[in-house]
């Protein structure tokens, strides 16, 4: 092939987001679209580098993916790159791809430089529903804000992109190696499994032999939906052929490129087969709903997950993601081996529940809390400060990679069932998810946590509404007085702020990361600006109080926080600003 030079002007809008760029196909397949902005990565990780470097390109099979592929590809050997690894078919789930650039190693003995990963997560896909690309560093994580930064700032002055021409498509539906030679000499292609670096990697953190005697127990019954996206690829090698999972068990486990219509978001709303599965209410008589459901996203990086219920008015459990990544930071040492030397450090995400502050307290562990999105846990865990962090949006990880791990908190949660009933399963009744919960809040209290989504308003009254809370910041008596004008029997605000994070092992600092009021009894209200939609502009409101009194920590989370939500709705005036009685979504 021959490198062509293709001339280009700006396109706006071209700023990664929390997690790359993400906007409608529609969007995406303008001409130089894509183009500006793949060769404004190259460039603001400098020509030097690209040249000789092995890349990892794939994603979660979205809709474009395969034509984003090859377009990748002939820039790429344009730019030098010496070889580009894709999974089979363009999969890879999101952890994968971490994991394949950390862990491995080419025939020739090469590892990879980065990765270019192809996926919007969560949002719906499909020719009218959203693509996505980001840029994955060597150590396996998202690029730093400092060349996100830098990647934008080009796509508003790139005037040229490099292609290769002559170099035909590749089939990357077979494994196998292809080679062509341009201008700089060799340029290969090489289609491996998507599957099988990650499995190994599973198997060197978990012990599958423990795990497997859960699974295999008639006691113990389990379900997993990957609401048809890339986790499909992983769920039946390891859930079914290395662990003994029944098949049946597995639901909506074939990728698609439009995730079969569904929006590809693990929470209670859309995950809605699982749901049923679990059993809805008593009135659905579903006699035998399984012990334990999970469900992930588009990519594979995020995780619901549930339990059976036998309780009262409804079957299934559900574990808030600020719980999960508590209750598996207080277990990990005892029931997942590669934590077995301790754990460095625990982190979370500013809007995640404190509950794993509880948990770092108590356990005497180093902890951290960082602005929304994986790239802040990446620094700390390459400096051997963090072992286990967590979002309260479903995002829950490790050390092992520098992404969060849809699956690996699965198996996480696996592997401490199996710990709590180790010598328990000929008994009666084995311990369940929900007596797991409930004996960690009565430790260590609870922490009533919910998210409101309200998605897509007009960006203008978005904007509004943040200035009107910033500015309201500023006087805590009137916002003391407002609040108890709205309900008496609230704690007072002792504090309100933008947050605002310094990275403590380079020094970077994120400025507005959402605006917090802190109350005096540890509640909090939040607010924040989505960094990942594709049109106007979402507000989560993320709302949180702790309660330590054991008789306390059984009720509903939504009765239990009517008052608090009243007041976050009130005192932001949400229905003034963007013209909506009720959030689009509650988690
Ligand atoms: C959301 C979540 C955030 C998460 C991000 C990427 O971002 O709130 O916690 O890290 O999605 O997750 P935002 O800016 O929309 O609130 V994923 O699975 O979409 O890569
Ligand atoms: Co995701």
């Amino acid at each position: 092939f021959k490198v062509t030079r293709v001339q280009t002007s700006p396109i706006d809008g071209q700023k990664p987001g929390t997690s790359g760029l993400r906007k409608k196909v529609k969007v995406f397949v303008q001409p130089h679209y894509l183009q500006n902005f793949v060769q404004s990565t190259f460039n603001a990780l400098g020509a030097d580098k690209m040249k000789g470097a092995t890349l990892v390109v794939s994603g979660d099979g979205r809709y474009y993916s395969k034509d984003a592929i090859q377009i990748i590809l002939k820039m790429a050997a344009a730019n030098g790159v010496r070889r580009i690894w894709v999974g089979q078919n363009g999969l890879l789930s999101t952890p994968a791809v971490s994991a394949v650039i950390r862990e491995r190693v080419g025939a020739d003995g090469s590892k990879a430089n980065g990765a270019f990963i192809l996926t919007a997560s969560h949002n719906p896909g499909g020719p009218n529903e959203d693509f996505g690309i980001k840029y994955n560093m060597e150590n396996g994580g998202p690029a730093p804000e400092g060349i996100t930064d830098k990647i934008y700032s080009n796509t508003t002055t790139i005037k040229e992109y490099l292609i290769a021409e002559g170099l035909p498509d590749v089939d990357i539906s077979k494994i196998g190696l292809s080679n062509f030679t341009g201008p700089d000499g060799q340029f290969d292609v090489d289609v491996f499994d998507s599957a099988s670096d990650y499995v190994k990697l599973m198997k060197s953190i978990f012990d599958f032999q423990t795990i497997k005697k859960l699974l295999s127990s008639p006691k113990f019954t389990f379900c997993y939906d990957a609401l048809h996206g890339v986790a499909g690829a992983y769920a039946k090698r390891i859930f079914v052929e290395e662990l003994g999972a029944k098949e049946s068990s597995l639901l909506n486990c074939v990728p698609k490129e439009d995730f079969g219509g569904g929006h590809p978001d693990p929470n209670l709303t859309y995950a809605k087969e699982l749901v049923a599965r679990m059993g809805l209410s008593k009135s659905d008589n579903n006699a035998d709903p399984p012990e334990f459901g999970a469900a992930a996203d588009g990519d594979a990086d995020r995780n619901m997950v549930l339990g059976k219920r036998l309780s009262y008015f409804d079957f299934r459990f559900f574990v808030t993601p600020s719980d999960s990544v508590a209750i598996i930071a207080a277990n990990a040492v005892q029931a997942i081996p590669y934590f077995s030397g301790g754990l460095k450090g625990v982190a979370r995400s500013m809007p995640t529940s404190a509950a794993l502050d509880v948990v770092a307290k108590h356990l005497n562990l180093k902890f951290f809390e960082v602005p929304t999105g994986w790239k802040f846990f990446g620094n700390l865990m390459d400096a051997d400060m963090c072992s286990v962090c967590g979002e309260e949006s479903f995002g829950t990880g490790s050390d092992h990679i520098r992404e969060k791990d849809g699956i690996w908190a699965v198996l996480a949660w696996l592997a401490i069932i199996a710990h709590k009933n180790k010598d328990n399963l000929g008994g009666d009744k084995l311990v369940t998810v929900e007596d797991i919960v409930r004996q960690h809040w009565s430790t260590y209290g609870r922490h009533y946590y919910t998210r409101y989504d309200y998605e897509n308003v007009d960006a203008g009254g978005a904007k509004e509404l943040m200035a009107y809370l910033v500015k309201l910041q500023s006087n805590l008596t009137e916002v003391n007085n407002i609040i108890k004008g709205i309900q008496s029997d609230v704690s007072n605000v002792v504090n309100a702020d933008e947050f605002e994070y310094k990275d403590p092992v380079d020094g970077s600092i994120s400025k507005h990361q959402g605006i917090r009021y802190l109350f005096e009894d540890g509640s909090r209200l939040v607010f924040r600006l989505s960094g990942t939609g594709s049109e106007g502009a979402t507000i989560r409101l993320y709302i949180e109080q702790y309660e330590k009194d054991p008789s306390k920590i059984g009720r509903d989370s939504q009765e239990a926080l009517a008052p608090l939500v009243e007041v976050a709705l009130k005192l932001s005036k949400m229905q003034e600003y963007t013209g909506r009685s009720a959030p689009t979504v509650i988690t």
